[in-house]
């Protein structure tokens, strides 16, 4: 993976004005002592229009308006989850597993440049530049409903495309029979990939995998965004995975690979805990987890996160339609 730096949009003094010039003003503000000197006075000289921000700043994040088909393809008559419960209460454990502490952590998490490849057991290797993330394929909003294995759930219009678009370009051989993802690894960005504590033990990268009837399903999809704009770090930019009728954690986040295989792939939450999570992870209230019943959950809408909103569990998360993918699976089995 290439170092993450600024995105390029973000326009730098040297972008704007002619290299000599630049480097002459820095070399005089150097002189008279702005430049290194006291975080006050910079700040005051840069408020002034004297010079932009310092260039080893990170950039803050801020979401975009994104294009995309109306209306949405798939809809629910349910109430969503409003978007800052959406963009506060999360897990992505990469940056600490307090449900805030991924829309605190991940303000300065660097999403452009990126890349994410597709390869494998392919034809056509893809890789795809963070502008292609949103352009290669028509953007559509999806209203889902997301079902965590901790028993809350949410429902969120996403805007994205099918999973099935991408793999179909990269044109998978006979043989690929599971797809494998995986979230960036880069523990300068993520400090739970530094701390085993903060990061709650999980050894990364972050891994999921999919069967590839599964992957190819119609509701499978990659999310670029929500509630109209580009994804906000803590909901998984630039892009992550959004499988609405299997326990959340299947929805990997800030993707840079998926990998076509003959095998099932190791996945995260199941090496961490076999007993407690399984590959298939789709939701079924009569399966309960080891350490608590699945079937009925917190639904999280308007109101105080403490508000009771508790609602029976539906075997697929209401999504009856993936069915027959598991025909010869014994569903009251714990997979
Ligand atoms: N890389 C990565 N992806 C991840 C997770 C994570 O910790 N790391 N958490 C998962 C879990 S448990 C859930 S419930 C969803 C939460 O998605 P949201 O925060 O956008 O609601 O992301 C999933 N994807
Ligand atoms: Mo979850």
């Amino acid at each position: 993976m290439p170092k993450p730096f600024k995105p390029s949009v973000q326009l730098k003094e040297n972008d704007v004005t002619d290299e000599r010039v630049y480097m002459n003003r820095r070399s005089l503000l150097k002189s008279m002592g702005f430049i290194g000197a006291s975080t006050l006075l910079a700040k005051s000289a840069s408020a002034a229009g004297w010079f932009w921000e310092d260039d080893e700043e990170k950039v803050p994040f801020k979401s975009e308006p994104l294009e995309f088909s109306q209306p949405p393809k798939f809809q629910i008559s349910e109430t969503r989850t409003p978007e800052n419960k959406v963009i506060s209460y999360n897990n992505f454990y990469e940056f600490g597993t307090a449900k805030d502490a991924p829309a605190k952590n991940a303000t300065e998490f660097q999403t452009n440049p990126w890349t994410l490849t597709i390869d494998g057991l392919v034809k056509k290797p893809i890789t795809l530049d963070y502008n292609a993330l949103t352009t290669r394929f028509p953007l559509e909003e999806r209203i889902y409903r997301l079902r965590c294995v901790e028993a809350w759930s949410m429902v969120i219009p996403w805007v994205g495309f099918e999973l099935a678009a991408l793999i179909k370009q990269a044109d998978p051989l006979m043989s690929a029979k599971y797809v494998a993802f995986e979230t960036l690894y880069d523990p300068d960005q993520m400090p739970g990939q530094r701390s085993r504590f903060m990061g709650g033990g999980i050894d990364y990268p972050y891994v999921e995998g999919l069967r590839l009837d599964e992957a190819m399903h119609p509701l499978t999809m990659m999310a670029v965004g929500l509630y109209g704009k580009t994804l906000p770090p803590q909901n998984g930019a630039p892009i992550r995975l959004v499988v609405p009728w299997k326990y959340g954690f299947k929805s990997i986040k800030s993707i840079v690979r998926i990998r076509l295989t003959d095998k099932e792939p190791p996945t995260t939450w199941n090496r961490l805990a076999a007993n407690e999570y399984g590959f298939y992870a789709n939701v079924n209230p009569n399966v309960a987890h080891p350490r608590w019943s699945q079937a009925s959950e917190r639904r999280i809408t308007t109101g105080g996160l403490l508000t009771r909103n508790r609602i029976d569990t539906q075997l697929f998360n209401g999504y009856t339609e993936v069915a027959p993918m598991y025909n010869d699976m014994n569903l009251s089995r714990y997979y």
